[in-house]
């Protein structure tokens, strides 16, 4: 089998995704790679830049690289304050990645997100084909990434595949600079202190899914029966939606005291007032089979026992 390549792999996505594609593969099968240096690991990894074709090249080349998971992104709250960077990395390192893909005839995974919508798009069960003009340069860059897949899979036959995630929770890697972050901070914060002030108003609803869902359905896109894959790309995939207060108040259910009060940042709240309170992912149900696992409240429970467990230990 060919090898396959995780860019981005030291974030939140991928130190989760490089554990599991090499439990599923094995350890040498999977080349995690990153712009910074990561822990030492149990397989191989490379320094990779994405924005530089050469190193994305040499890797590919150099290990027999036939797929490649690009996670490498700047998230929306950091792309909004550095739009240049953020078209350099998203845009331009997706492009290498794809023009790399088609020098090798590797497959490409490229994640979307609800940050590809934007005010003028149905915010309730917002349709898998629908209109897309979004505010943010994230949500710019993911749109534009969405339709480079799609030329690359149409025009050179890439086999380059996709999904639109909503806000990701997971207890391993923090997260990156994103909009939806609050809701892993949360969990961090009500396990040590039982307190949190949250950056997004009370009643902000969003779409969600825990992080054990996202790999696996990355996992599924990517071994998906092509025959039956009509969108191929930017699938629509959710496991949950909610409010801070209804978050909140599920962590109560754990720890009574809880307390959580608000200092908006109006720049964050803009971003999250575009996006989508709940995404229709029928088209993905109906291609590929795709069913989450968690919902709010078995999500809540685990987070909550994992991390009470390694916060406690690290005390
Ligand atoms: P993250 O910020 O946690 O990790 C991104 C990684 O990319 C970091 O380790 C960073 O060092 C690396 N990186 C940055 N610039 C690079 C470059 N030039 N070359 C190589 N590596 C570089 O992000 P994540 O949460 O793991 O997200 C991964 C992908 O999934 C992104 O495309 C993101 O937009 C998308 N996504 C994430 C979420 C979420 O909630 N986490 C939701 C929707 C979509
Ligand atoms: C972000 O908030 O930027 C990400 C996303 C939903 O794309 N978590």
């Amino acid at each position: 089998m060919a090898k396959i390549l995780v860019t981005g792999a030291l974030g939140q996505i991928g130190s989760e995704l490089v554990a599991a594609l090499r439990d599923r593969f094995g350890a040498e099968e999977v080349v995690a790679s990153d712009i910074r240096m990561g822990r030492p690991d149990d397989g191989p990894f490379e320094l990779v830049d994405c924005t530089k074709s050469g190193q994305l090249q040499e890797v590919v080349h150099r290990h027999g690289i036939g797929t490649i998971y690009h996670l490498a992104a700047i998230l929306s709250a950091v792309a909004e304050e550095k739009p240049q960077a953020a078209w350099t990395v998203n845009m331009g390192g997706l492009y290498r990645v794809l023009e790399v893909a088609r020098q090798n005839r590797c497959a490409v995974f490229f994640p979307s997100s609800i940050g590809a919508f934007g005010p003028t798009t149905p915010r309730d069960q917002t349709p898998q084909d629908t209109i897309q003009r979004p505010t943010t340069m994230y949500g710019v860059t993911k749109v534009s990434g969405e339709l480079i897949c799609d030329y690359y899979a149409r025009r050179f036959g890439v086999d380059a595949r996709g999904l639109r995630f909503p806000g990701l929770i997971s207890h391993v890697t923090r997260p990156g600079g994103g909009t939806t972050d609050y809701a892993v901070e949360i969990f961090y914060q009500a396990v040590r202190y039982g307190h949190y002030t949250c950056y997004l108003g009370p009643d902000t609803r969003l779409d969600m899914m825990y992080m054990p869902d996202a790999i696996r359905a990355m996992m599924e896109v990517m071994a998906a029966d092509a025959a039956r894959l009509v969108h191929r790309n930017a699938f629509n995939v959710t496991a949950m939606n909610f409010t801070p207060e209804e978050l909140a108040a599920e962590i109560r259910k754990h720890i009574p005291d809880f307390v959580i009060d608000y200092e908006v940042d109006s720049e964050l709240q803009a971003i999250a007032d575009t996006w989508p309170h709940s995404l229709d992912d029928s088209a993905a149900r109906a291609e590929w089979d795709w069913a989450p696992e968690f919902d709010l409240a078995a999500m809540t429970a685990d987070m909550l026992e994992r991390l009470g467990r390694r916060l406690s230990r690290a005390r």
